[in-house]
């Protein structure tokens, strides 16, 4: 079958409480016979996890195959997945090192390569030294790079492009519950009356999992479907209520859902008494949400804002998720915090299809959190905490002061500014492509090209920003080293090594055990600082970190993660076999002991003292955390009448680093393009496919015009396509060209769904 025009694959639907059933999809560039091995994998091109078995012949990834027994794919793989998890092995890879001369980048042996950044690195203090990394290493690979920040250098200069991606995830999970950590499981799927998705174009970025939702859609007890989401899009076309609210207006759109829930009597109060602490506040932030004021506001129908108020409040078994149109926007903790507030409210939450999915993007996000590898600290402990600074320093054997904690960790929007500002003048930056991702480019680049700038970056292939490093580092990719991740849903899994890395290139895990050894970090007792220098070994490390955390994994091994499935966290002894959902006993993670965060006022970002915290005297309730709407800093003026709005394509990863090197891909969507609505075309006099040009204040880009899809007043570009793989001569065709350095106080997440533009014929 065709999965470019068939994006979901064939139905098996079934009934509500039923298992999904099995259905195996397989991808093969040769005959299945002449297949060698099979190497057990989960993909990594989206934070479904789908997992997969790689097939090898010759030394080679040659396809992939769904695995059958998984609970999270229960065989099935998406377009990405069967074209363009392997296809790219061997186009264009980095090879060898390379450091810059005078003339540009030329080979060099690793010695040469990771002895001058240790030679640089030596040179400078810690808080001049920062490192950029990804949602897309293994979790092996970031908690040994955190245990080089936190207690080798001694740096708070550290965070992933996760704050792009699932920062605010992370930050509604902590101001609501205490922690980080995915209360819903996949499987709520199976059970739900009415699924909800804020912001989240399923059917376009998690594919296998939009098909476990057909299967239930197409089955005898269908769910009702209400989808938030200013575009028409595939899964907007099949809620049976479908809000378009104006980009920027979530949080308007929300009060007024939680004002109808309690207007109309839908609140359990014995639940929220007992669970919950701020419902008096909440009530009253509210109160002045009628749907007919959050209609105006948003652009919406007032009747649609209280039929979808009435399913959420009427279904038995609610789930919901979340993503980037929550997420990527100036609201954006407050908003999903009030998705956590409506299940909260119902005492939805730790039943069979009551989860909230406050959703992750990339491939392996949750562990970057997790390790802390962002700007978080191992296990999800708590910054402020002295004493989860103590259990950290026990653990390395270093001195607690060695561990940077007088501030927040920095998190990336601020890392980028200090590079800019010039006090971070070394910049270690690994799997992501920010030259391309980053809002404001025409910024991003002035600030990559620094004279003062020691830039390092680590990628399997020479990307737009590799071209402005010092040193680039030839990394292994999937397939080509080992390593274990979790999912959106707490599930972890082994991915194997199936073949040889390129070249020399090397694994992550190993760039950064040559570093620390090269560097001769130590604990207390004069022994080396990582006493790992395998995946397993680095792993059975993690598991003790982790121990009597939120996100136990001391019942993991690497044998058990060889079975038929992968496995939820937390494992232990006492839950061996994993744990589907958290909070089923509506205890939450809020003990000031315990919590990951003391959280922060959602209108400033401004932190909760210890102090104040504790006197809350949260014991174990969830907050119920309240705020009015706010505009947008950008919003729609007489010089940028439109607000674009940017994301993603169902056959696009990112940069498509590999999605470009997939020929079916490439094929299906060679080219960026500009989507319009037909009332906005015809005023501006554009018709299909001419080239138009998009412009902020800040750049613009040009791509070719498609009509429909967006609300009036609403442009729609995906942020896939830098220039890696463009034609000489050709205008910008990045999103980020024009988009704008602002973020979400309290997740620090940048706003890329709310930019001020306007737009012409080119
Ligand atoms: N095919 C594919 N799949 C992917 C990825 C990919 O690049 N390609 N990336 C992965 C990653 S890292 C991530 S983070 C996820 C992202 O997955 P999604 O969040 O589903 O993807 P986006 O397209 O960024 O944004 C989702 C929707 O938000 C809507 N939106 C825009 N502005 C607003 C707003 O103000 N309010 C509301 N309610 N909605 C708004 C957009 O119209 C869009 O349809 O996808 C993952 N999966
Ligand atoms: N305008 C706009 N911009 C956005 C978004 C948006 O919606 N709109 N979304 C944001 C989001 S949610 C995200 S997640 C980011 C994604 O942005 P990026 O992270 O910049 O995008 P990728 O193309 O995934 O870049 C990952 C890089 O890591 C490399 N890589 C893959 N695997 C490995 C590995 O194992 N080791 C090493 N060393 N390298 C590896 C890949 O080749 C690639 O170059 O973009 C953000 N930018
Ligand atoms: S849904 Fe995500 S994890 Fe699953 S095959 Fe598609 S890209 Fe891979
Ligand atoms: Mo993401």
């Amino acid at each position: 079958m065709n999965r470019v025009e068939n994006i979901w694959g064939v139905r098996t639907p079934h009934e509500r409480g039923t298992e999904w059933p099995e259905r195996v999809d397989q991808e093969l560039a040769v005959a299945e016979a002449e297949v060698d091995r099979w190497v057990q994998s989960a993909c990594v091109l989206c934070s479904n996890g789908c997992a997969c078995d790689i097939a090898v012949k010759d030394g080679k990834m040659v396809g992939v195959r769904g695995r059958a027994g998984d609970r999270i794919n229960h065989g099935r793989l998406g377009p990405k997945g069967l074209y363009a998890s392997w296809q790219w092995s061997d186009q264009d890879r980095l090879t060898h090192p390379l450091v810059r001369t005078s003339e540009g980048l030329r080979q060099a042996t690793w010695d040469e390569a990771m002895g001058r950044i240790v030679e640089e690195s030596k040179k400078r203090h810690p808080l001049k030294q920062g490192f950029y990394t990804s949602g897309q290493l293994f979790l092996e690979e970031y908690y040994t790079l955190a245990v080089i920040g936190k207690a080798g250098l001694g740096t708070p200069h550290m965070d992933g492009n996760t704050r792009l991606c699932t920062a605010t995830a992370a930050a509604a999970l902590k101001e609501t519950f205490g922690s980080d950590g995915q209360p819903g499981s996949y499987e709520d799927i199976e059970h739900c009356d009415a699924l909800f998705l804020f912001g989240h174009n399923m059917a376009a970025t998690q594919t296998v999992l939009w098909s476990r939702v057909l299967d239930r859609v197409e089955g005898p007890d269908a769910p009702v479907i209400v989808a938030v989401d200013p575009r028409d899009t595939p899964v907007t076309r099949l809620a049976d209520v479908h809000l378009a609210p104006l980009p920027g207006s979530n949080q308007a759109l929300m009060n007024g859902l939680i004002h109808e829930l309690i207007e109309h009597g839908y609140v359990d109060h014995d639940y929220v008494a007992r669970h919950t602490i701020g419902y008096d506040e909440l009530a009253a932030t509210v109160a002045s949400y009628e749907p007919k004021q959050v209609a105006e506001i948003c652009g919406v129908n007032a009747v649609d804002v209280q039929h979808a108020a009435e399913i959420f409040g009427r279904s038995e078994r609610v789930l919901s998720t979340v993503l980037q149109g929550f997420y990527q926007s100036h609201q954006a903790t407050a908003a999903s915090c009030q998705v956590n507030n409506l299940h909260l409210l119902r005492g939805l939450i730790g039943k069979p299809g009551c989860g909230v999915l406050q959703m992750n993007g990339q491939p392996t996000a949750e562990n970057t959190r997790e390790c802390g590898a962002d700007g978080d600290l191992p296990g999800f402990r708590n910054w402020a905490n002295p004493q989860h600074i103590d259990e950290l320093a026990k653990l390395w054997n270093v001195d607690r002061l060695k561990i940077p904690h007088w501030a927040p960790p920095t998190h990336a929007m601020q890392l980028w500014r200090y590079v800019d500002q010039g006090s971070i003048d070394f910049l270690w930056i690994s799997a992501t492509n920010p030259a391309v991702s980053l809002p404001e480019l025409p910024r991003i680049r002035d600030i990559l090209s620094r004279e003062d700038l020691f830039l390092v970056v680590q990628d399997g292939f020479l990307t737009e920003t590799a071209q402005y490093a010092d040193v680039v580092l030839p990394a292994a990719l999937w397939g080509e080293k080992q390593g274990t991740f979790t999912n959106a849903s707490r599930t972890v899994h082994l991915s194997e090594q199936a073949v040889d890395p390129p070249g020399e290139a090397r694994s992550d895990l190993d760039i950064f055990l040559d570093y620390a050894r090269r560097m001769d970090f130590r604990d207390a007792d004069g022994e080396p600082l990582i006493g790992w220098t395998t995946p397993e070994e680095a792993f059975e490390a993690w598991k003790e970190c982790t121990r009597g955390r939120p996100c136990d994994y001391s019942g993991l091994t690497y044998d058990a993660l060889r079975g038929a499935s992968g496995i939820p966290w937390p494992c232990t002894d006492d839950a061996p076999e994993g744990t589907d959902r958290l909070y089923e006993d509506s205890v939450f993670p809020t003990e000031p002991e315990t919590c990951e965060d003391y959280g922060h006022d959602l209108l400033t970002g401004g932190s909760t003292t210890p102090e104040k915290y504790k006197a809350l005297n949260p014991g174990g309730r969830a907050f119920l955390k309240a705020m009015p709407f706010t505009e947008p800093p950008e919003w729609i003026s007489s010089a940028y009448p439109l607000i674009a709005t940017t994301g993603r394509s169902p056959y696009h990863f990112h940069t498509r680093t590999k999605t470009g090197r997939s020929p079916q891909l490439k094929q299906a969507e060679p080219k960026v393009w500009v989507e319009l609505s037909a009332a906005d075309a015809a005023e501006l006099g554009v018709a299909e496919g001419n080239q138009v040009r998009v412009e902020s204040a800040r750049g613009w880009m040009e791509g070719a015009a498609r009509i429909g899809g967006a609300r009036p007043g609403v442009v729609f570009v995906p942020f896939h396509f830098g220039y890696w793989d463009a034609t000489e001569g050709a205008p910008p065709s990045a999103a980020n060209e024009f988009t704008l350095t602002e973020w979400d106080p309290v997740s620090k997440q940048p706003i890329y769904k709310v930019v001020a533009v306007r737009v012409r014929k080119a």
